[in-house]
């Protein structure tokens, strides 16, 4: 991907990438150990001796310096190199790093840039977008078998940690985030972690679960009731599908992402539960899973082809408990492709 960089050397002759994801990205180097510097004639990857052979094998475009203090040698390149403008990762350095950065680059100046690399990442790759898919397909089939473990009497937490298990033995590799499993009026905590509280009959049972493969991640999140559902959870419940659909419908290349958000926040407003709907509709997802573009109120991103984006209104009511579901889509000129295989009317166990 570091092909994407090179527009920016028309503002800039140095970009230091100190992120773990834009350096697997960029230099496909992936012990998140260090700093990747890009010139026009230079493409470096410092690390410790850690990591040096793992560099070696993955960063094939990129040289590979072994050392404990990738600043001092950044700081050589540049005074030897009469570098001007840099392009940092603002996001990601510490406020100590930067003050030595400062000190130690002199005449050099230093430009926030960890915005601009970031959106970079927001358009894939056909390769990521099979990877995503793939690991969405997990947690799809984590799902489906899930139904069969949660009954009364299971606590939150047994029911993650299977929940977990599951998408290992699907072929995830890890947990792309914590796993939410909240039960009952738990369910009004967006991100509740599970606890030892036992699932009730007529509990509402939220799961927001996903895996890494391949570095990249998936994400998703189904509600259901255990037992029969009541007519104030089935209106909740309905409120958040009708919603999600809205978002779905609406979602395609060339929308504003603060109207996708829009779209899917009316319905709820209309059903007069706004107020209980205090998250953005959805985010990107790729090597992280909260990536740009955020779908929220306020983003005035355009969508675009071969962006992965969440879709996942919730209702959240305090004491009573809560509804979200999730899929995650694939935006598309004509609209959205959905990697969330599974079914949406409530399921009752
Ligand atoms: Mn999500």
């Amino acid at each position: 991907m570091i092909s994407k960089l090179d527009n920016l050397f028309s503002e800039y002759d140095g970009i230091l990438i100190t992120s773990p994801f834009n350096m697997q990205y960029f230099s496909k180097f992936s012990g998140g150990e260090g700093a990747v510097w890009i010139s026009k004639n230079e493409r470096i990857i410092f690390t410790d001796s850690r990591y040096t052979e793992q560099a070696e094998g993955e960063a094939l475009l990129f040289e590979v310096r072994e050392t404990n203090n990738w600043l001092d040698e950044v700081a050589l390149i540049i005074k030897e190199e009469k570098i001007k403008r840099i392009l940092f990762e603002d996001q990601s350095v510490s406020a100590s790093v930067y003050l030595k950065m400062q000190n130690r680059f002199e005449k050099a100046k230093l430009f926030a840039g960890s915005d601009k690399l970031n959106r970079l990442r927001m358009v894939k790759t056909e390769r990521e977008l099979k990877t995503i898919a793939k690991a969405e397909q997990i947690c799809c089939k984590a799902f489906s078998r899930i139904l069969d473990f949660v009954k009364p009497g299971i606590s939150e937490k047994e029911v993650a940690t299977e929940l977990e298990y599951y998408m290992k033995q699907e072929g995830g590799e890890g947990t792309a985030f914590d796993t939410v499993a909240v039960s009952g009026a738990r369910c009004s905590l967006p991100h509740g972690v599970p606890s030892d509280k036992r699932i009730e009959k007529g509990d509402f049972v939220t799961l927001d679960f996903g895996c890494m493969l391949d570095g990249y991640a998936s994400d998703m999140t189904r509600t259901i009731v255990v037992g029969k559902a009541s007519e104030e959870q089935k209106k909740i419940y309905n409120a958040v599908k009708d919603a999600q659909h809205a978002g779905l419908d609406f979602i395609q290349a060339g929308v504003l992402a603060k109207d996708a958000d829009l779209a899917a926040r009316s319905v709820i407003e209309k059903y007069g539960f706004g107020k209980y709907f205090r998250h953005s509709l959805g985010h990107g997802v790729g090597l992280l899973v909260h990536e740009l573009p955020n779908l929220s109120p306020k983003s005035e991103i355009i969508l675009e082809e071969n962006m992965v984006v969440s879709c996942e209104p919730g209702i959240y009511i305090p004491d009573f408990g809560g509804v979200r579901i999730e899929d995650l889509i694939c935006v598309k000129n004509n609209g959205n492709l959905n990697f969330t295989d599974t079914q949406k009317d409530l399921i009752e166990l």
